[in-house]
């Protein structure tokens, strides 16, 4: 299992414990933010060893807005124990993160950005299947409240502790699915071990597309919008302005704002 992290403005470095066996293939991905249009990204490493959920490694990092922050990491397991590749994280506060394994053995070198990215609605929760009725767990379902809207753009991440000091790799490793508004599922094949498991939802506002020539703003562009522009032809606008074109407006309706409605001509507006 690898890390990786921006260690320079050219350099990307991928790291793991033991550079003796396996050899892996990874891809990588290097998403470089506008400042400007995002709140803020802290990166930083931490090692988290003996550190439980009821003692969990804490990072104090600069003050965020969590209902609009997502925390990201992976780690790099110090041996190939599910209690180490198993590396639970969230954000505790609005100055704080915290990681923990499930039991105190063993170590992982975590790698973790916090992005907050300045608007959207976060949520977040911990789903315990710690008592002995759940290390059979195979799917493991998060309530979303409120829900949100599964085509806007929404990105999850989960994280999970789990037991076990032998190597049962994979029983560790899962996936996350929004199989609904309101339903976040979190799966493994592999059964047994305890766990807990940290998700995070973030839905990011949705603006919808205008059409410009939908000049009642009712959602399309018809006879109604025609009648407004009709109603102005060859003459200043009115409210609502039928001056369409050229961008900006030009303060007379004719040709031009002719042309930009015939293109959004029965163009439906759909969320
Ligand atoms: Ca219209
Ligand atoms: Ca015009």
């Amino acid at each position: 299992m690898l890390t990786a992290r921006v260690s320079s403005p050219t350099q990307v470095t991928i790291e793991r414990t033991s550079a003796t066996a396996a050899s892996p293939q990874f891809r990588w991905i290097v998403v470089e933010f506008d400042p400007s249009k995002i709140g803020s990204i802290q990166h930083g490493s931490v090692s988290v060893s003996n550190n439980t959920s009821t003692s969990p490694k804490t990072v104090a990092i600069s003050t965020i807005d969590p209902s609009s922050s997502l925390l990201i990491f992976q780690s790099r397991p110090g041996a190939s124990t599910i209690n180490e590749t198993a590396v639970a994280g969230n954000i505790s506060s609005p100055t704080q993160i915290k990681f923990y394994k499930y039991k105190t053995n063993g170590y992982a070198d975590v790698e973790w950005y916090v992005i907050d990215f300045g608007y959207g609605s976060a949520q977040r929760g911990m789903l315990d299947k710690t008592s002995y009725t759940d290390p059979t767990w195979g799917r493991a379902d998060a309530t979303l409240s409120p829900s949100v809207y599964t085509k806007r753009m929404t990105m999850f991440f989960h994280s999970l502790a789990c037991d076990q000091t032998n190597d049962y790799i994979p029983r560790s490793l899962t996936t996350a699915e929004l199989a609904s508004t309101s339903h976040l599922i979190i799966r493994r094949y592999h059964i047994k071990n305890y766990s807990n498991i940290e998700w995070q939802v973030l839905e990011f506002p949705y603006t919808p597309p205008t059409l410009a020539a939908d000049l009642n703003k009712d959602g399309r562009v018809d006879l109604l919008d025609f009648a407004i522009l009709g109603g102005q032809w060859q003459q200043a606008p009115s409210e609502p302005s039928a001056d369409i074109a050229p961008l900006g407006g030009d303060s007379v309706v004719n040709f031009f704002d002719l042309g930009v409605m015939t293109q959004h001509w029965l163009g439906n507006i759909t969320p």
